[in-house]
């Protein structure tokens, strides 16, 4: 950052398992010069920007701090990882209701500071707080973005690495829709080097059922770690912080991200998860892949039970 440029301010609300690992990851990259954190559990917030500052003698200068709402004023970017995580047994889905509560307590002091920059919301389930955020704020739809399928899809990338053996920053690939059970890998796209993976999986003697069988692993993944561990945290820490450089820093980069849809897939009033292009401005353009009938079904799927615990939880 040249000298005269303002400071890049995030506010975190949420400072649980999620939302601790987020602040690490961004003191660690050196993303942000100020980072501003909020949670009902005060005390431990004190606690938590004493000790994530400790780490910058080695990381790069920052400005840690337990914060309040009223500090929102002038953040770039505020971050909302407060919410209920899924028990062992849970969808992200069940969570709607609780989370919903926790989330208008506090899109309304956000506002109320006079926040001017973008959302960026990664509790769950993620598609239904993001779009409630938009509608909840009154801000413009590039102004508010949802973390999307971009921890899915960085499994999914994994997955299809560690079977071809390449660095996962080699695979092309997505998964799109609803960040939960009904999310889909978009296999007439998902490639390595121009090469499709349906095309290599052949070339290597396996049959339709190994793309199954990822797509299975990748879904499950969230369910499997939450029963060995009881939650799920580095991944999405790491890829939120991520898209919180990729708008900070004006890359214009393409993440798998919840964005509204306004007649793309044929959806419309919902945010679901496809590559987008954000940067400092926000959300800068949703792209529409070119879907087989198969992946529009599916995503007409993931659309319609999205719809329907919507249309439950709003009324
Ligand atoms: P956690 O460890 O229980 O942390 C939640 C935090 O929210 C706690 O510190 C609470 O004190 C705080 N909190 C609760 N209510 C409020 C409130 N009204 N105002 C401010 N803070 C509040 O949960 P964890 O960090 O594990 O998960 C947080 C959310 O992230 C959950 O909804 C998860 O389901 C979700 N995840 C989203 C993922 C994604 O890909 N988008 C991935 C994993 C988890």
């Amino acid at each position: 950052m040249a000298r005269d440029e303002k400071p890049r301010k995030v506010i975190l609300v949420g400072d649980g398992a999620v939302g601790s690992t987020f602040a690490f990851s961004m003191v660690q990259q050196g993303i942000a010069e100020e980072l501003g954190i909020i949670d009902i559990a005060k005390e431990h917030v004190e606690g938590d920007a004493i000790d994530l500052a400790d780490a910058t003698p080695w990381t790069s200068p920052k400005n840690i701090y337990a914060a309040d709402y009223p500090d929102c004023k002038d953040a770039d970017l505020v971050v909302i990882t407060a919410g209920a995580p899924q028990k062992p047994g849970e969808t992200r889905l069940d969570l709607v209701n609780k989370n919903l509560k926790i989330l208008s307590s506090i899109v309304e002091p956000v506002v109320e500071s006079g926040f001017q920059g973008i959302f960026l919301v990664v509790a769950n389930p993620v598609d239904i707080l993001t779009h409630a955020t938009w509608k909840m704020s009154g801000f413009p739809k590039d102004r508010v973005i949802g973390s999307g399928t971009s921890l899915d899809t960085g499994r999914l990338q994994k997955v299809i690495a560690e079977m071809e053996h390449v660095d996962p920053r080699s695979v092309n690939a997505y998964m799109l829709g609803e960040h939960g059970d009904t999310e889909f890998p978009a296999w007439s796209y998902n490639n390595v080097g121009g090469v499709k993976v349906s095309d290599w999986v052949k070339a290597h003697g396996m049959d339709e059922s190994k793309l199954e069988d990822i797509h299975k692993e990748v879904a499950n993944m969230a369910y499997d770690i939450i029963n060995k561990k009881g939650a799920t945290f580095y991944g999405i820490g790491t890829a939120s912080a991520m898209i919180a450089k990729a708008i900070l820093n004006d890359e214009h980069r393409v993440l798998p991200l919840s964005v509204p849809m306004d007649g793309q897939y044929g959806l419309h009033d919902l945010h679901i998860g496809t590559p987008a292009v954000v940067g400092r401005k926000g959300l800068e353009q949703i792209i529409e892949m070119p879907l087989t009938d198969k992946e529009q079904e599916l995503m007409t799927a993931s659309a319609d039970q999205l719809k329907k615990v919507m249309d439950k939880a709003f009324k």
